[in-house]
């Protein structure tokens, strides 16, 4: 086997206590999407919006990577062959457990011009008011993809996924484009499929075979068949 590719979602960072978007009391359950991860909502109350991603951003700071996160990376270090993590998750904790991730969906640790599109690190809060270190007008936003924009690294993405062996995905509901789809890709390429969840995602149907429980049982159980293999 040569390439493995894995999706993540916010359930493998669940049992570090970031929240999820969809479970009970999920982020979606305290916060109207379309108020805090749209760009009409940033454009009609950027505060908010600011003010929605710092506690995120504090979250993440308090949470440490989990026995999943710590798992995929242990994978990516032994396998002979090439695993791409690919993560819908804005948190840093694939990268504190010493992963290389691809970022789909944008990352906490940026911040971004919305007037001429620079990117720099972003400090632990952002206001709408700071002035963007390279044009120094005052729109910065968290460099974070809202619905309704195009998610990052798309076509290296979709170029993984058309030759890859195997297609894991781990802690995602299925619910969200195109990240949903890309066991579809798999599929189309011959890819052997799992998925690691709570519970059944809304494209089960689409994996070969599917491991349930908590992901910091699932995925470690998991990496060391694969390692043994
Ligand atoms: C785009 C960043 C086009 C913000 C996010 C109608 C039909 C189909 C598609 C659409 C449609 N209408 C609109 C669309 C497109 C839309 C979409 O898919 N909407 C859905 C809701 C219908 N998609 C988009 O807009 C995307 N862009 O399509 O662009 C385009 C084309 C051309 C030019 C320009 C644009 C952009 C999508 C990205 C949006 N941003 N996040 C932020 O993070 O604040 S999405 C958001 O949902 C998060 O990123 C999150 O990652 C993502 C998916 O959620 P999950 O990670 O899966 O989390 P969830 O809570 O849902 O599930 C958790 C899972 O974990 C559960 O299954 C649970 O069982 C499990 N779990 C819980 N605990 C554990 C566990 N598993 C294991 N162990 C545990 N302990």
């Amino acid at each position: 086997m040569d390439k493995i590719v894995i999706l993540t979602g916010a359930g493998i960072s669940a049992e570090s206590g970031l929240g999820t978007f969809r479970d009970e009391n999920g982020l979606w359950a305290q916060h109207r999407i379309e108020d805090v991860a749209t760009p009409e909502g940033f454009d009609a109350n950027p505060k908010l919006v600011h003010d929605f991603y710092n506690m995120r951003r504090a979250e993440s700071e308090k949470a440490s990577p989990n026995a999943a996160h710590t798992a995929l990376a242990e994978l990516q270090k032994s396998f002979a062959g090439e695993v791409i993590l690919v993560t819908q998750n804005v948190d840093d904790l694939h990268e504190r457990g010493g992963a290389e991730t691809m970022h789909m969906h944008g990352s906490l640790a940026g911040s971004l011009c919305a007037a001429c599109g620079h990117r720099w690190p972003s400090p632990l809060e952002t206001r709408p008011e700071d002035p963007c270190p390279n044009c120094a007008r005052p729109a910065t936003r968290p460099d974070i993809v809202w619905f309704g924009e195009m998610p990052y690294q798309m076509d290296e993405i979709y170029a993984h996924l058309g030759e890859c062996d195997l297609f894991a995905a781990i802690g995602t509901s299925g619910e969200v484009y195109p990240a949903a789809g890309f066991v579809q890709h798999a599929n189309a390429s011959g890819a052997d499929t799992i998925e690691l969840n709570l519970a059944p995602s809304s494209t089960v149907s689409h994996f070969a075979q599917t491991r349930f429980g908590p992901a910091t049982q699932t995925v470690p159980a998991w990496v060391k068949e694969l390692s043994g293999k």
